[in-house]
């Protein structure tokens, strides 16, 4: 059974993933609206799904442990992006923030002697580390890119495939 003081931190969590979700469709958005830059939009429609099942997964875990689950209420997400590297920075800026709530929400599960609530964020603690890297990666790309037309291109096929397995 879920003590109050983690089900209410892993509500907190479930509002972040929401926030990120929404976060990430608006950057898909804003790329689907610029020239050539499908893959970039198609990136961040994947990351906003992904955003979401990590919030799905937590709301499932938090009923099934007796808690219950909130859907939270959400603020609106920037629309538009001075750049491209403005939006990358951002997004590796949003996935700092999550890992450090992680770590947070580990953190309290220890103290709160809630073992299988950490043994859950487990999966987290490693799917940030991946995402870390993924944003460290691409926005790395985008400064040795600059202002070069064909390195932008390439950016844009590539990133099709960031985040598969290998890349
Ligand atoms: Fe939810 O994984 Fe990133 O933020």
């Amino acid at each position: 059974m879920l003590k109050q003081e983690m089900a209410d931190a892993l509500n907190k969590q479930v509002a972040l993933e929401a926030e990120s979700s929404q976060a990430y469709l608006a950057m898909a958005s804003w790329a689907d609206t610029l020239p050539g830059l499908s893959g970039v939009s198609n990136f961040f429609f994947r990351q906003s799904e992904e955003e979401r099942m990590h919030m799905l997964k937590l709301m499932k875990f938090i009923n099934e442990r007796g808690g219950y689950a909130q859907v939270p209420a959400l603020p609106q997400p920037q629309l538009t992006f001075t750049s491209l590297k403005s939006a990358f920075e951002l997004f590796l800026k949003h996935e700092l923030m999550v890992s450090e709530s992680i770590n947070d929400l580990v953190e309290a599960s220890l103290r709160l002697k809630d073992y299988a609530t950490h043994n859950f964020l487990q999966w987290y603690v490693t799917e940030q580390m991946e995402e870390e890297r993924i944003a460290r990666m691409l926005n790395e790309k985008l400064e040795l890119i600059g202002e070069d037309k064909s390195g932008l291109y390439l950016f844009d096929r590539d990133i099709m495939t960031a985040g598969e397995p290998g890349q």
